[in-house]
């Protein structure tokens, strides 16, 4: 599986998120720090909203260059450092660990984002051993962050969140004739989808808004509006690959759990 790795930047970590650090002795004030977040949907990054942890995985923070972090699972910085995506083939050892509890609040801002100060907040339905563990939040194409969004506005106390962090408001990127403007929140109304954890609705949500975005999806929103999405996906992906804000990461074969098979 290929995926594009977004480089998502750490702007400002929650209160806890710092006294963890420094009590590391990891100095996060003179580093660039970016959560990376593997997505097969690179023509939807102007519609993020956040990012999401989980608070069940535990992320390593590893360095990817003089002065620059990732954080993602140790499973998928191993297998970046066999893809001359790290400094040393075959070296992963993190300089930290950090739970995803810890990092919920912290600021962010994230590639092509409409929105601009975005905040990390928590996904439970993460797998642990498929991308890199940090998954984008694109309410409005992904059937998954529509209904987590929702359940975190509804249950913020629940969630231990402030409410105001939550953008449930987010622009429509992609048009298809079947689904209109926000195909996931069209698919979760449809399938009568409650929430997050309705697995099986979801994986059918999630593989009809593939294949419909795909096939018969036009841009509305950005630099390639008009655009297919068939051929805008490769026109973002390269954009942000020159910029440096992403990259190219495989998955290898046989290891990856999907939630629908
Ligand atoms: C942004 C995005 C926008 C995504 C969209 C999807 C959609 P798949 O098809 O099963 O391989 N994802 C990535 N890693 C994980 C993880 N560890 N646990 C749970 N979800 C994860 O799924 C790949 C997609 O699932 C990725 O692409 C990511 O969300 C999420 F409009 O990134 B995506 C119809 C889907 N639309």
């Amino acid at each position: 599986q290929e995926y594009t790795c977004i480089k998502i930047k750490i702007t400002e970590f929650a209160p806890e998120a710092q006294g963890y650090l420094k009590q590391k002795n990891f100095d996060f004030a003179s580093n660039e720090i970016f959560l990376v977040a593997a997505t097969l949907r690179p023509e939807t990054m102007y519609g993020q909203t956040c990012c999401f942890v989980s608070k069940k995985i535990d992320y390593g923070i590893f360095e990817a260059a003089q002065g620059q972090f990732y954080i993602c699972t140790e499973r998928a910085f191993k297998n970046m450092s066999f893809q001359g995506l790290t400094p040393q083939r075959g070296y992963y050892k993190p300089v930290v660990q950090i739970n995803g509890s810890v990092l919920i609040g912290s600021k962010i801002t994230a590639p092509l984002a409409a929105e601009k100060e975005l905040r990390i907040l928590p996904m439970d339905t993460i797998l642990p051993n498929k991308g890199t563990g940090v998954v984008t939040c694109v309410p409005s194409d992904s059937p998954d962050d529509y209904i987590n969004t929702r359940d975190l506005a509804h249950k913020s106390e629940y969630y231990g969140i402030k409410k105001e962090w939550v953008i449930e408001d987010f622009v429509a990127l992609i048009r298809t004739e079947k689904y209109g403007d926000k195909c996931a929140e069209y698919l979760v109304n449809e399938l009568k989808i409650k929430s997050p954890k309705d697995a099986v609705q979801l994986a059918k949500a999630k593989e009809l808004a593939y294949k419909e975005g795909f096939y018969n999806g036009i841009m509305i929103y950005g630099k390639f509006t008009g655009e297919k999405v068939e051929n805008a996906k490769r026109l973002v992906r390269d954009q942000m690959l020159e910029e440096n804000t992403a990259f190219v990461y495989n998955e290898p074969e046989g290891v990856v759990m999907s939630r629908s098979g």
